[in-house]
């Protein structure tokens, strides 16, 4: 069994660690075009108040980290995740993640980032690790690497495990530190195959057990094409947190979801007392 990795994420004044004895660190997962045609339609026009708004919302739901995607069909990645970062960095004190698979859009956000950011993401291809990996090194960022390669999204776990060693490795050579590789295992829909989540639970398990490493995942994708979505992402979330997840990247203003970590947190150990719990039902029940 591997020692507990600390992943530390900070942005200018804000310091965040995540680690497995440690309460669940919730990654707000709003600001992102994807399937939100307002948002869409405002970062197209350099417009940022749905993008500054989703962030002042979730963290006061209780996300500790946000991720940021400025991806519109089209658009200028590299100019737009810049002006979407600052007018983030403008409105909240969390640190960022940066949602992008270009490598040209990394470096511009790399550039005006401030702090230590986790990147979102690198996968196992050759190309992405050649072109995203320098980039983490030069800016000592730490780096989501998600469980596919060349041949895609493995189905058997050993198999994802695989590609998470080789993610590790790769960053090793680099200088990266393992604690700062954050392990996606990835998540499917169980609608399209019913043993989609229990697979992305064996391996994190596995991944856990080989290397420690801080876990992610974009938890609701399990749910999708499902009616009443979010009692399905939140068994899954409190089943996934239990496996070894550590920072999924989530929607906080989902009740059912936030509920979800803060119990799984309670029964796992890792909220002593109740106190956050107790904290939480506190401002939910206090007189308006
Ligand atoms: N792993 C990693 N990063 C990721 C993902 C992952 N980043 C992107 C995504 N998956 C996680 N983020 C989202 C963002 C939005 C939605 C789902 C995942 C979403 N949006 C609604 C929809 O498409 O129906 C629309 C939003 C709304 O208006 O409510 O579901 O897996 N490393």
């Amino acid at each position: 069994m591997a020692e507990n990795l600390t992943t530390t994420v900070s942005s200018k004044s804000q310091t965040v660690d995540i680690n497995r004895a440690l309460p669940t660190v919730v990654i707000g997962e709003r600001i992102n075009p994807t399937g939100r045609k307002k948002l869409q339609a405002e970062l197209e026009a350099h417009q940022f108040n749905i993008a500054q708004h989703d962030a002042n919302a979730q963290v006061l739901a209780g996300a500790t980290i946000l991720d940021v995607n400025a991806g519109v069909p089209d658009g200028d990645e590299p100019t737009l995740i810049q002006e979407t970062l600052r007018a983030v960095m403008a409105v909240t004190d969390v640190p960022l993640c940066i949602d992008t698979a270009d490598p040209d859009a990394l470096a511009a956000a790399l550039e005006i980032y401030e702090g230590k950011a986790l990147v979102n993401s690198v996968n196992g291809e050759t190309h992405s690790l050649e072109k995203m990996l320098p980039l983490v090194k030069e800016h000592g960022a730490a780096v989501i690497g998600l469980c596919m390669d060349d041949d895609g999204i493995p189905s058997l776990p050993e198999k994802r495990l695989a590609v998470a060693g080789k993610i590790i490795e790769r960053a090793a050579k680099l200088g990266i530190p393992i604690e700062d590789v954050v392990i996606d295992p990835l998540v499917l829909t169980v609608s399209v195959d019913s043993n989609a989540a229990v697979l992305t639970l064996k391996t994190t398990e596995l991944i856990v057990k080989e290397f420690g490493v801080n876990i992610t995942m974009g938890a609701s994708n399990v749910s999708f094409g499902l009616p009443d979505r979010s009692a399905i992402n939140a068994a899954f979330m409190a089943m996934a947190i239990q496996a070894g997840l550590t920072c999924p990247i989530t929607n906080p203003l989902d009740p059912d979801l936030a509920l979800a970590v803060l119990a799984a947190d309670l029964v796992m150990g890792k909220d002593e007392w109740g106190d956050r719990w107790i904290t939480a039902y506190r401002s939910r029940n206090k007189p308006a």
